[in-house]
Formats: C-alpha cells, sequence, structure tokens
C-alpha cells in the first residue's frame, strides 16, 4: 500500500461508503436472497454493457446502506473473470467521493494506479474510477461520484 495516511491524500473527498459489491452467477437468485434473508430492498436495477454487468442496488432500512449485486452479462467481463477465479462473493468496496477526478488525480500523485484515464459511468448516471486491488491490500476499490440529482 502507499506510504500516504488517506487522510493526507483524499481527507474530505470521500464523504461515505457507497455501497459494496457483490459477484453473484445469477441477480435476480441473489436479490430474492437477500430479500427474504435480511429485508434489503431492490431499489434499483440496470445493465451496463460497458462494465459486461447487469446489476442491482439493494438498500438496508436506514435508507442509505446499499450492498450492489453485481452478475456478469459476458464471461470475458470483470465480473465473469473474477466468478471464474474466486467464486461469488465480495468482489468491490465503493467510496463515494465529491469528485471522482480529483481523488483519482490526488490517488494517482500518491503512486497508486487507477484503472481509467477518465471516469466511466456508473450505476445511476455515476461517475466511476477504480483503484488496482495490488495497490489497496487487495481489496478492488470503487470511486464513486453520484449523479448531482440522485446524491445523498
Ligand atoms: C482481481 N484481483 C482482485 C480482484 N480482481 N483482487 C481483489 N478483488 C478483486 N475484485 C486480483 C487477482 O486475483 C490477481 O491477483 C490480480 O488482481 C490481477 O488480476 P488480473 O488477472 O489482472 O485480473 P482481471 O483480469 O480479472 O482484472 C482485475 C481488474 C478488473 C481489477 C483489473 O476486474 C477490473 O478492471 N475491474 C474494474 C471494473 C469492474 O470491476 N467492473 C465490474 C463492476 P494475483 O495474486 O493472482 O496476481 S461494475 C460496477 O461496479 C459499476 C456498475 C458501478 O458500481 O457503478
Amino acid at each position: 500500500m502507499s506510504p500516504s495516511s488517506p487522510a493526507e491524500v483524499l481527507g474530505a473527498l470521500v464523504t461515505a461508503i457507497d455501497h459494496v459489491g457483490i459477484a453473484v452467477p445469477d441477480l435476480d437468485d441473489a436479490v430474492a436472497f437477500y430479500g427474504r434473508h435480511f429485508g434489503l430492498v431492490n431499489e434499483h436495477e440496470e445493465t451496463n454493457e460497458d462494465q459486461g454487468v447487469r446489476e442491482a442496488m439493494l438498500v438496508a432500512g436506514d435508507g442509505d446502506t446499499r450492498l450492489q449485486l453485481l452478475a456478469p452479462l459476458r464471461p470475458d467481463s470483470a465480473i465473469g473473470k473474477f466468478l471464474e477465479r474466486s467464486g461469488p462473493g465480495i468482489q468491490q468496496l465503493a467510496f463515494r467521493v465529491s469528485d471522482v477526478e480529483a481523488a483519482a488525480e490526488r490517488l494517482r500523485g500518491a503512486g497508486l494506479r487507477l484503472l481509467y484515464d477518465a471516469p466511466r459511468t456508473g450505476t445511476a448516471g455515476s461517475r466511476i474510477n477504480f483503484v488496482h486491488p495490488k495497490d489497496c491490500g487487495g481489496v478492488l476499490v470503487e470511486l464513486v461520484e453520484p449523479h448531482p440529482e440522485r446524491s445523498g
């Protein structure tokens, strides 16, 4: 990991844990499982062709704690490869940031590898980037700047 502390690098840019992402082979089965056993409510579903996923965002009773279920559209997608290598399980931790470009720039400056040169489109019109898991202690960290009309 980088010698710089998160406070030195990102400071107030990180506003929350936006979601935890779980790779699943079957989205509908997983949505039903987390609803039945944990009472999580499916608040949003979409297909993201660029990322090769069908995803569902589930919310807990506080209205802001979110679990993202990710099913692959193709075997050679990030989720398809993850399932092949590791099986179903936690695939990513997503930090909500106020400015994804500024956050990425600061992390690059600290020597961490960002996966994209420029932000891409994520869930619900958000702008996203990722930090390589090998630079984050084995955790794939996503940076999420929510769409201005959907933040909070
Ligand atoms: C791979 N590795 C991981 C990992 N994926 N470690 C922790 N968590 C993960 N999720 C490890 C491998 O085990 C390997 O370790 C090393 O990283 C390099 O693996 P690789 O062969 O390069 O693996 P790939 O080809 O599967 O690529 C990994 C990479 C990829 C992180 C670059 O998954 C990627 O581009 N991810 C970003 C996009 C993404 O995840 N999209 C799906 C969610 P060893 O020790 O064996 O060398 S889309 C999403 O999240 C959107 C919709 C949203 O939230 O809005």
